[in-house]
């Protein structure tokens, strides 16, 4: 873990942040995909700690092919701004946006602001990407604008359950059903989101849209806990018939990773919920190879749901051990204080521990892959795709901010370890701000959460996030757990 999070973890940060934009280059006479709105804004989020600057440049970039309805393009050239709609463009079928795609660009300035303090940056215009005639942006707006717009095309979009349409796809590519399906992650994430705005609303003492964003997330909490529980766990869509997916009732993909961990990252699963779905996750889903994304996989081509059933079950999405979403897991048993757990799947996905087995994983012992074939496949633990995956943004979080819980906020560092119970402590220096926290963590009664003191040089605070202190100063934090 030491190495990881100081070494390889951020430079394949780095290395996913800046590959689009090569990508981009090389393939700028071919026409091919450009950046993905998705997948930058969170590389963002695991790169704002070492190139705050470049990741604001990139953030401009993002916000400038939101369309004026809130909804985004999927995909840019970002040397010629030129967007496009992504494989949606070719399903004339299929609506034309993704679910999800706005709804990171929330997620991503809230997390820069919180790394940076630049709250200016709620107030600079920049244009949505329609344009008139002489190509100039039909209408141009501060970033808090547009944080607001995305999430109102969510709370505008919605179907017969009161669910968000999924759109073409949500974060999950390859499930394309039919128009007016539903989808969980969108939920989820739109929660997330709502979150955030309710927190940059009260900074602001904007009252009235802080009240607006609460009613909208209580309203989607009731929604989805009375329209998505499966009994045993949470349901992942509902298709354009009112059919659920990932439900008991499905002979295949009865159940779906992010359907569980969001649910609790979005803090809608009620207490008991939130335990029962994340134990069906470790039951269901979890190999000693990671975590599956769905099980059992999808067994034949299925028009209906798509590029899903066109992988042999074990495969890639269709129930394979997606690495991008096992960092979300550990995030979720964290704030259930699951820090066994959470280190438990930390572990069992670090690429350090496969140089044991490298010739079944063929791929570096120092690089997540984006998939590892699961065990419905012949060639289970088999790795592709090494480096470009958003794994490496949500591990690098998952171990800095949630498992060793050093964590940006607006108002200060906040200081929440949920670490095994056998760890007697650990060390960590942080630079936020401009100032050096050595921060000493000590678990003298072997728990897995909890803070009972935090003094930073010497003095008592009264709350566990550390203040911020001026450019060029050096702090010494001592955490006692208890
Ligand atoms: O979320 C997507 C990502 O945008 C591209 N690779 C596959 C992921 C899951 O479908």
């Amino acid at each position: 873990m030491d190495r990881m999070l100081n070494i390889h973890t951020p430079r394949q940060c780095a290395i996913t942040l800046n590959w689009s934009r090569y990508l981009s280059l090389y393939q700028l006479g071919f026409g091919a995909r450009g950046i993905g709105f998705r997948d930058s804004s969170q590389d963002i989020m695991g790169a704002l700690p070492g190139s705050p600057g470049y990741c604001k440049d990139l953030l401009i970039k993002l916000l400038s092919v939101q369309k004026v309805n809130g909804s985004a393009m999927h995909q840019f050239n970002p040397l010629t701004m030129v967007a496009n709609m992504g494989d949606s463009a070719g399903e004339e079928d299929r609506p034309d946006y993704y679910s999800d795609d706005h709804l990171w660009g929330v997620l991503a300035v809230s997390e820069y602001i919180k790394e940076t303090g630049d709250f200016t940056f709620l107030d600079q215009l920049i244009p949505y990407y329609e344009k008139d005639r002489a190509e100039k942006p039909l209408e141009t707006a501060s970033v808090w604008d547009h944080l607001k717009r995305a999430v109102n095309f969510t709370r505008e979009n919605t179907g017969a359950h009161g669910l968000p349409l999924l759109g073409f796809a949500d974060w999950n590519d390859t499930v394309n059903l039919p128009a007016g399906s539903e989808s969980l992650f969108t939920a989820h994430l739109y929660g997330v989101a709502l979150q955030e705005m309710i927190n940059l609303a009260e900074i602001f003492e904007d009252s009235k849209a802080m009240e607006g964003f609460k009613a909208d997330y209580q309203s989607m909490k009731t929604t989805v806990n009375h329209a998505a529980w499966d009994g045993e766990w949470y349901l992942r869509y509902y298709n354009h018939e009112g059919e659920p997916l990932g439900s008991h009732k499905n002979s295949h993909g009865q159940i779906y990773t992010n359907a569980q961990s969001w649910a609790v990252l979005s803090g809608f699963a009620p207490d008991d919920r939130a335990r029962m779905s994340l134990e069906a996750v470790y039951q269901r889903l979890n190999t000693r190879k990671g975590i599956k994304l769905s099980t059992p996989g999808y067994d034949g081509f299925d028009p209906e749901k798509g590029g899903v059933t066109t992988y042999p079950p074990g495969a890639k999405e269709n129930g394979g051990i997606f690495l991008h979403a096992n960092p979300w897991v550990m995030i979720a048993e964290t704030m259930l204080g699951n820090g066994d757990r959470a280190y438990q799947y930390y572990r069992q996905i670090n690429p350090a521990i496969r140089n044991e087995s490298i010739d079944e994983f063929e791929c570096e012992p120092y690089v997540y892959p984006q998939n590892i074939l699961g065990d419905e496949h012949p060639q289970f633990g088999l790795a592709r795709n090494a480096w470009l995956t958003g794994t490496a943004s949500w591990a690098y979080q998952a171990g800095i901010k949630y498992i060793l819980g050093v964590r940006p906020e607006y108002l200060g560092l906040r200081i929440d370890p949920c670490i095994p119970a056998d760890w007697s402590g650990f060390s960590l220096t942080r630079r936020f701000r401009g100032a050096t926290y050595a921060i000493q963590v000590h678990n003298p009664g072997r728990i897995q959460k909890g803070v009972g003191s935090v003094s930073v040089d010497g003095e008592l605070l009264d709350s566990n996030i550390l203040p911020i202190f001026e450019p060029g100063t050096v702090h010494q934090v001592d955490v006692i757990m208890g």
